[in-house]
């Protein structure tokens, strides 16, 4: 196998703050790489799950300015873990607000999972302002993905991390399991809240990658990010992403069709299997699909690195 690209080193932002997007909220952000780059911005996954400073990394400094924020809830925005005033189309609009906030006029999307979800959401409803697409771990958020991974599917790969997320919810109310633990994540004890929010984390955090990490499993354990990355996820999965069709993300396709799109997917990848990064390079042949032989859905995944790397590179270069 030919040498794979890495991540770049590690760099702090020149520029942070905190944006008041509502009444409730307020995001933040941060701003690293090269002040009059070639903008980008980073979605993270999730929803709930915050940005991480290895987000940067993605994108040569030298060339990017590079735009991380946390969306609604989640990381450092406040209130930290609130649902009221959090969907989809709140966090569209506040990226409008950041765009405006930073003076940029049109910027490259790049975003994994929820992250390709929201990109393409955002995308769709301003296209104009999209230069590039950049998507990883394709998740639109339609009900049969939600079942494979919160009901039945990839409970079939990982039987003993299923028994721990099952474990939380009385046999009786199993039938649905995303019902069972939004109305105990959304509930007034505190210490079924907190128990409710470990399990659901750590299924997806044990989950996640193609080789096991124990420490990423202690970090979806912690107490702050497990809460609003439980909460956050369940309030948008039992609310089918506040889209008004089920299919919307890829019946919408041709919106962005003509902006140029990288679609990384690795092969092996359980919480957002492939299938559905194959249905949307159906509906949008233009986009580049890579697929990854030995890859699961983390974007940590070396040949993931690598591919996604490679793109924003490329992009940088046209
Ligand atoms: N959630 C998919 C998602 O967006 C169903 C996601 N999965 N793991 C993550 O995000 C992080 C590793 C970013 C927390």
């Amino acid at each position: 196998m030919p040498d794979r690209l890495s991540l770049f080193p590690p760099i702090e932002p020149f520029d942070a703050g905190m944006l008041r997007v509502s009444e409730l909220h307020e995001i933040y952000y941060e701003v690293s790489g090269k002040a009059d780059g070639k903008p980008v911005v980073v979605c993270h996954g999730g929803p709930g799950g915050g940005s991480t400073p290895s987000m940067r990394r993605y994108f040569d400094p030298e060339r990017y300015k590079i735009i991380v924020f946390d969306q609604r809830g989640c990381g450092k925005s406040r209130p930290h873990a609130e649902l009221k005033d959090n969907d989809t189309w709140a966090l569209v609009d506040d990226m409008e607000a950041l765009r405006g906030h930073l003076g940029v006029d049109q910027w490259q999307v790049f975003g994994g999972s929820w992250g390709s979800t929201l990109a393409l959401a955002y995308s769709q409803s301003h296209p104009e302002r999209v230069t590039e697409l950049v998507l990883r771990g394709i998740f639109t958020l339609r009900r049969d993905e939600l079942l494979w991974f919160y009901q039945e599917g990839a409970s079939w790969l990982y039987p003993e991390l299923w028994a721990d997320y099952l474990a939380p919810i009385p046999e009786a109310e199993r039938g649905d399991l995303i019902t069972a633990y939004y109305k105990r994540l959304t509930g007034d004890d505190a210490d079924e809240q907190l128990r409710a929010a470990r399990a659901w984390s750590l299924w997806e955090g044990g989950t996640v990658s193609f080789y096991p990490s124990q420490e990423r499993m202690q970090s979806f354990t912690n107490e702050a990010f497990a809460l609003a990355f439980a909460r956050i996820e369940c309030h948008y999965f039992y609310n089918a992403g506040f889209f008004e069709r089920d299919d919307q993300i890829i019946a919408n396709i041709d919106r962005v069709r003509h902006i140029p799109g990288v679609i990384v997917q690795g092969r092996y990848d359980v919480v957002t299997p492939i299938k559905t990064a194959h249905d949307l390079a159906c509906a949008w042949p233009e986009a580049d699909l890579q697929i990854i032989a030995d890859a699961g859905h983390a974007a940590s995944e070396p040949g993931i690195i690598d591919a996604l790397v490679r793109a924003t590179n490329n992009f940088a270069r046209r």
